[in-house]
């Protein structure tokens, strides 16, 4: 296989180099405490934490703690000692939807609005511990407010503005938040979303009482209905309140977010993160995987709805005091060279984005991209999903003309920040391989019984020991946290990935194992999906399987028994799918939707997903061995099905 190697230009300025990575990954395993303990000290502490580290995956005596007996405040570490060393540097540079509008906000400008907001709302009776849900578009508000948060201790849970108005519901009343932050409208691709309107359908929700104040930023200057008592303009709040904010101190083990993300059953879980070994680990991968220099202008794609957004758009770079863009449209608007334009007008040195925008920028031709001269970019990112060797070629070729290095980043919600990555100037790139694991992690491939393999294999990824940047337990749901992620191989994480790792001991992810889609780099649980179905009313059952998708990498694939008496149509098929997207919101797409008789299952009344999962991928031979079902005959019905599905 064609491995790449980093240019001599590229390797000269680099941070690292294959031997020092090498060295330094060895230590961190090998006295990994003493390796956390140094890394920590790129940190402002408070009182500077003595205990390094207290794990034990044993799930009698369970616990996952880092720094625990340090103090900090991470907006303090984001924000003040910046201010202080290098005040008017860019912290975040905006473009917005148009390509007529940007805004560049200083060290010194981003501090002083966080810390207006942070007193504003601690004098509407906000406290260390309390949650406040973030429902806005890619404005830098939404990096105040996280920041706000964070200065004052409380605890934020940001949602996709493309999420619906349930799943915003059931996500503030999971974590009990006593304030909401959103806008009159986002906008989108010149698309306007009513998200102000979503929040007040959200509150009419039961169990949505803990909500006391909606503060909305004004985006657009729609006219919204804005209640009395409730709902505040962002710019009346800040605009009166003071600077002076002093930032709470903070544990190392308090929570610092919650965001929910899909699992493979039941409703999305909030994964809790917390302050001390979150920000260690933002900060440091941040720094080792982008090989970052003073003058870098960062550029991460993604939605701070994310967690890629949240670590690698906001945390990671302030932390470092990076100049961070955060853009607030689309790679189509106004046309396709929208990327490389930006890259252009700010000079952007990194891009990381996904695999899913780049096949969609690919497939639109490379006229585009050369529309830009793209001089300014010095390394390339991918996260989100595997990144096909089509992909990973077109976009080293064609967007970083060669030039540019790729880091393929593998990681999760649950992580925190990147696992596995080829660190630049560390080792020969193979297109679609996440390479090898970063300081500190130690992963391994495991057979189904969860006996470890060496060498060259393939299985299921379990990560043996813990790093400051793991999940801390689910909101509300502890038993979860240890069921979902340490109770399949004892005494490891398990990653709900698989993966293979080749002759010269680098990774390649192969996909989730467990019921967890991933469309468009986004997570969505087949389970979720399943119950949104079931809530329509002519439908009797359902099943949710993936299928292979020109752009989106998965798609998503359903089968639907409707309700004896239904009549099947098309006009029924197009409702069934505005509900779902209703119910979970747009990214929830049905992308094939195939009305059944019957769902292949087993005498047990399993369905047989993997029967399922190739019909959807249109493989109609080699079914495997269908005489367990219950009723094989079943198949023939489903086969006929999917064929006359155009
Ligand atoms: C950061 C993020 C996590 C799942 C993960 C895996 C897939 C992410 C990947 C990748 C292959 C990569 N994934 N990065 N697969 N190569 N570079 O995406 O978090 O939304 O929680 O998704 O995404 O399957 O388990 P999250």
């Amino acid at each position: 296989m064609k491995s790449y190697p980093h240019s001599a230009e590229f390797a000269a300025k680099a941070n690292t180099t294959p031997q020092k990575y090498a060295e330094t990954y060895q230590e961190s395993v090998e006295n990994n405490e003493a390796f956390w303990a140094k890394r920590a000290e790129w940190i402002d502490w408070i009182k500077k934490p003595t205990k390094i580290k207290n794990v034990n995956y044993d799930l009698n005596n369970f616990s996952i703690k880092w720094f625990e007996d340090g103090e900090l405040n991470l907006s303090v570490n984001c924000l003040d000692r910046h201010v202080a060393e290098n005040p008017y540097k860019p912290a975040i540079i905006w473009e917005g939807d148009h390509p007529s509008l940007h805004k560049i906000i200083s060290y010194k400008e981003l501090h002083s609005e966080v810390c207006r907001l942070g007193s504003a709302l601690r004098r509407k009776g906000v406290k260390k511990g309390d949650r406040v849900t973030i429902y806005l578009p890619m404005i830098p508000e939404a990096a105040v407010a996280m920041l706000a948060c964070a200065r004052i201790g409380a605890v934020h849970s940001l949602v996709f503005g493309g999420f619906s108005t349930d799943s915003l519901a059931s996500r503030i009343i999971d974590s009990q938040s006593k304030i909401v932050i959103t806008a009159d409208e986002s906008v989108r691709g010149g698309k306007h979303t009513p998200l102000k309107q979503n929040v007040d359908r959200a509150l009419d929700h039961d169990g949505t009482e803990c909500v006391e104040k909606v503060i909305v930023v004004y985006r657009t200057g729609e006219s919204i209905p804005m209640s009395g008592r409730r709902d505040i303009w962002y710019h009346n709040l800040i605009d009166n309140a003071s600077e002076d904010c002093p930032p709470e101190p903070m544990n190392a083990e308090d929570p610092l977010f919650l965001l929910y993300t899909s699992g493979s059953t039941g409703k999305p879980k909030g994964v809790v993160h917390t302050t001390g070994g979150y920000l260690t680990y933002a900060l440091s991968t941040f720094r080792d995987v982008f090989d970052i220099k003073d003058n870098d202008v960062f550029w991460c794609t993604a939605d701070v709805g994310w967690v890629t957004g949240h670590t690698y758009v906001v945390y990671g770079p302030l932390a470092n005091g990076t100049t961070t863009v955060m853009f607030e449209g689309v790679p189509q608007y106004p046309d396709w060279a929208r990327i490389g334009h930006i890259v252009d007008k700010h000079d952007v040195t990194i891009l990381y984005t996904a695999p899913t925008a780049i096949r969609a920028m690919m497939k639109e031709g490379d006229d585009y991209v050369r529309k830009s001269n793209r001089s300014s970019l010095r390394l390339l990112g991918s996260v989100g999903e595997p990144i096909n060797p089509e992909a990973w070629n077109w976009y080293y070729n064609v967007v970083g003309e060669g030039r540019c290095p790729i880091v393929d980043t593998w990681w999760q919600t649950e992580t925190g920040g990147i696992l596995m990555t080829p660190i630049p100037n560390t080792v020969d790139l193979k297109p679609g391989s996440a390479m090898n694991p970063l300081y500190g992690v130690m992963p391994a491939i495991v057979d189904a019984e969860g006996a470890e393999l060496t060498g060259a294999a393939e299985g299921n990824l379990i990560i043996k020991d813990s790093w400051p940047g793991q999940m801390r337990t689910i909101w509300g749901d502890h038993k979860r946290f240890l069921e979902t992620y340490f109770s399949t191989y004892p005494g490891a994480y398990f990653t709900g990935d698989g993966a293979l790792r080749d002759e010269d001991g680098h990774y390649w992810i192969t996909g989730r194992v467990d019921d967890v889609l991933n469309v468009s780099g986004h997570r969505l649980g087949t389970a979720e999906i399943e119950s949104a179905l079931v809530s329509h009313p002519s439908v009797a059952e359902a099943a949710i399987v993936g299928m292979p998708h020109e752009l989106k990498g998965q798609g998503v694939a359903a089968y639907v028994i409707l309700k004896s008496g239904e009549e099947p149509s098309e006009m029924l098929k197009g409702e069934i799918n505005r509900h779902v997207r209703g119910e979970i919101g747009p990214i929830a797409n049905l992308d094939s939707l195939y009305l059944v008789e019957a769902l292949p299952k087993t005498r047990s009344g399993k369905i047989m997903r993997r029967i399922l999962r190739k019909l959807a991928a249109h493989e109609f031979e080699g079914l495997g061995d269908t005489s367990t079902l219950a009723e094989p005959e079943v198949v023939d019905n489903l086969i006929n099905v999917v064929k006359a599905d155009k």
